[in-house]
């Protein structure tokens, strides 16, 4: 076995409590695009343009043209080899693991995975900026969506740049990282914070870092391992050498 697998096995195993932080990386090999690098564009736009509520407010339908095209690729796609493994490592380690992802798309959950912290929302919720009922809706919307409810104009319900991520949510993910003593940092470039902050955190309070992503990022400092290959790959490896 490759060396730096056997170190991760052994990171894992000499671990009572667990998490695991995903990113789009994650998703890539279901054919999700993710946010940053080449396939990062819709349009021209870059998610930084688009995930705002200045630009909601400036053109709502552009908004959620973008919204309901990334609605229907992750619909037509499934969860891949690497979310299956976070649900048979949720298995192993019952209520000592918890899965803090960054990803909208549902994945994690559809995979088997139960203890999920969705931090940036869900892409299948939309709230009504009338009465602020959020509720799930799988149906295909068109770009001027409005409330079941009361006919009110509805959003995404999801976390855009500026805005406050949830405060129990997150006070569940700092609850984890003061008490982990492994994190796996799976595909995430690590420039949005909060998230991006999360490795620093645990390591500061005395957990592991295991990485996975294709490329290096700030986290792969702080690693105790650092894997540089395919999620859908390596944890796989991983996991199933446990
Ligand atoms: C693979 C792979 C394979 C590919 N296998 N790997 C402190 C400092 C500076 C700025 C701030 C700060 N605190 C807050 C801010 C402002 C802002 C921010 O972070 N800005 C930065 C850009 C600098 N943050 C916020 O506004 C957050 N709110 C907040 O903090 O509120 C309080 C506050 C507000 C204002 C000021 C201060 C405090 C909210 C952030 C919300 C982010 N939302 C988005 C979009 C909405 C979701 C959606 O529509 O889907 O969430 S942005 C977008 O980026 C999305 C993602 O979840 C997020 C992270 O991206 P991710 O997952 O890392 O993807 P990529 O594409 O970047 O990377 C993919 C990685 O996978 C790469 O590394 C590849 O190599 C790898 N990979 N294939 C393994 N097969
Ligand atoms: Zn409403």
């Amino acid at each position: 076995m490759d060396e730096k697998i056997e170190n991760a096995v052994k990171l894992i195993k000499n671990s009572y409590q667990i998490s695991v932080l995903s990113g789009a990386g994650i998703s890539a090999e279901s054919g999700i695009p993710t946010f940053r690098g080449e396939d990062g564009l819709w349009k021209n736009y870059r998610a930084e343009e688009l995930a705002t509520p200045q630009a909601f407010s400036k053109d709502p339908e552009l908004v959620w043209e973008w919204y309901n095209w990334r609605r229907a690729i992750i619909s037509s796609k499934k969860p891949n080899p690497a979310h299956y493994s976070c649900a048979k490592l949720e298995k192993i380690f019952n209520s000592k693991f918890t899965l803090i992802t960054q990803n909208v798309d549902g994945f994690h959950r559809l995979a088997g995975a139960e203890n999920v912290l969705e931090i940036h929302g869900n892409i299948f919720e939309v709230k009504c900026l009338k009465c602020n009922i959020i509720y799930e809706e799988r149906s295909e919307l068109d770009n001027k969506p409005l409330c079941r409810e009361c006919d009110g104009r509805l959003r995404p319900n999801i976390v855009w740049f500026g805005e406050s991520l949830d405060q129990n949510i997150l006070t569940n993910v700092y609850d984890d990282l003061a008490t982990t003593e492994l994190l796996l940092i799976i595909g995430t470039s690590a420039v949005v914070y909060p998230a991006a902050s999360f490795g620093a955190l645990a390591k500061q309070n005395g957990a592991k870092i295991l990485e996975i992503n294709l490329t290096s990022t700030q986290n792969s400092q702080i690693a105790d391992v650092s894997v540089q290959g395919k999620a859908g790959e390596v944890l796989p490896l991983i996991v199933d050498s446990l």
